[in-house]
């Protein structure tokens, strides 16, 4: 049975006697070694499929831990801002953990498979005519006024959850990571994952901590361009962030770790997305390509150390945005009959077999 991770990782976590041991089954992703993209950067690649938790996105980690912290403390109701994965692991969680949950999205850039969720899982979902920075203030400000848990990153409880990630990684490749390449958009991730390779090293868990890079998309690069983004864009929804929360501790985690954040453009991101599924089997969704986007651009200048250890963080399942995967794809499908002279035809049309 799945204890989950609030089980598993108790002594590491803010949990008491009182806390709920709340799951879903979330954590214990696979990690997997990605032959064919190692042999193009000449380096050790291993994917963390953080798309494969309970609600489909790296997101149920912390909302597990945050989600049962508000029930420990008696909230009725959790409330966040998010470009879609927040809000489907919020509603999820909140669900099990029997509270009501508030969504504030940025209307019209929400991937369809994580707007389903939410709903699904009962979530009230209250589109703006804002992007996700706009929803993240006025719930931010909501939250302060009334007994309303808000459960987006800039509670420390999310950060919480999320570094059980880091590890998890030291277990499941039994030594030393060189390098976490990961997705930034509102930068809690690669904040949480700072902490957690930070408290490992600590209990020597790990003898080394890894350089931590991080990459924006070109359209919403607040970070690397060093100043807010008024209008982020990018087709890669989830990242489509200007004002990033976890901005100082992603600047930190970069400076301690001797890491970087760089940017990636759409046309890298989706270079991306397509060799992983076409070359590694792996359907994930945009902005989690953006990790091995960025790879694969610091390859292309020389950047990455050969024989490096590196972990790429893939953040959510491709099936959360089937728009943008059929779009990829921009093929109609035309039946035919299902005879087997016709079917025959059309397998041999293009292929000797
Ligand atoms: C797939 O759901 O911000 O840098 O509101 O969904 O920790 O924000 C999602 C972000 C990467 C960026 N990959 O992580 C939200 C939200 C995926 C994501 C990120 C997100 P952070």
């Amino acid at each position: 049975m799945s204890q989950g991770l609030l089980h598993k990782y108790a002594s590491l976590l803010p949990v008491t006697d009182q806390t709920p041991r709340l799951t879903l089954g979330e954590g214990a992703t696979p990690l997997v070694y990605a032959e064919k993209l190692s042999d193009r950067i000449q380096a050790h690649v291993y994917l963390k499929l953080e798309g494969l938790n309970p609600t489909g996105s790296f997101k149920d980690r912390g909302m597990v831990m945050a989600v049962a912290k508000a029930k420990e403390e008696g909230a009725s109701a959790v409330i966040c801002a998010s470009t879609g994965n927040t809000s489907a692991s919020a509603a999820a969680y909140a669900s099990k953990a029997g509270l009501s949950c508030f969504v504030v999205i940025p209307h019209g850039y929400v991937a369809l498979g994580k707007l389903a969720q939410a709903m699904v899982y009962g979530a009230d979902i209250i589109p703006i005519k804002g992007n996700f920075d706009q929803a993240l203030q006025v719930v931010r400000q909501l939250s302060e006024k009334h007994p309303i848990s808000l459960v987006n990153s800039v509670n420390p409880y999310r950060l919480e959850g999320q570094k059980t990630a880091a590890f998890e990684i030291r277990e499941q490749l039994g030594r030393d990571v060189d390098i976490v390449a990961l997705p930034v958009g509102n930068a809690g991730n690669i904040s949480a994952y700072w902490k957690g390779f930070k408290e490992a090293h600590q209990v020597q868990m790990i003898s080394k901590t890894p350089h931590m890079w991080g990459f924006e998309a070109e359209g919403a690069a607040a970070i690397v361009k060093n100043k807010v983004i008024e209008n982020p864009d990018t087709f890669a929804t989830a990242i489509r962030i200007g004002n990033p929360a976890s901005w100082d501790l992603a600047v930190q985690a970069r400076e301690e770790s001797q890491g970087d954040i760089d940017d990636v453009t759409d046309e890298q991101i989706r270079e991306a997305y397509e060799l992983l599924s076409a070359e590694e089997g792996i359907f994930c969704e945009p902005a989690s390509a953006s990790s091995v986007a960025g790879l694969l651009k610091k390859a292309n200048k020389g950047q990455v150390p050969e024989g490096a250890t590196i972990v790429s963080v893939l953040t959510g399942n491709g099936l959360k945005d089937p728009t943008t995967a059929m779009d990829s794809i921009n093929q109609e499908l035309e039946p035919i009959s299902g005879d087997e002279e016709e079917l025959t035809k059309l397998i041999f049309k293009h292929q000797e077999v």
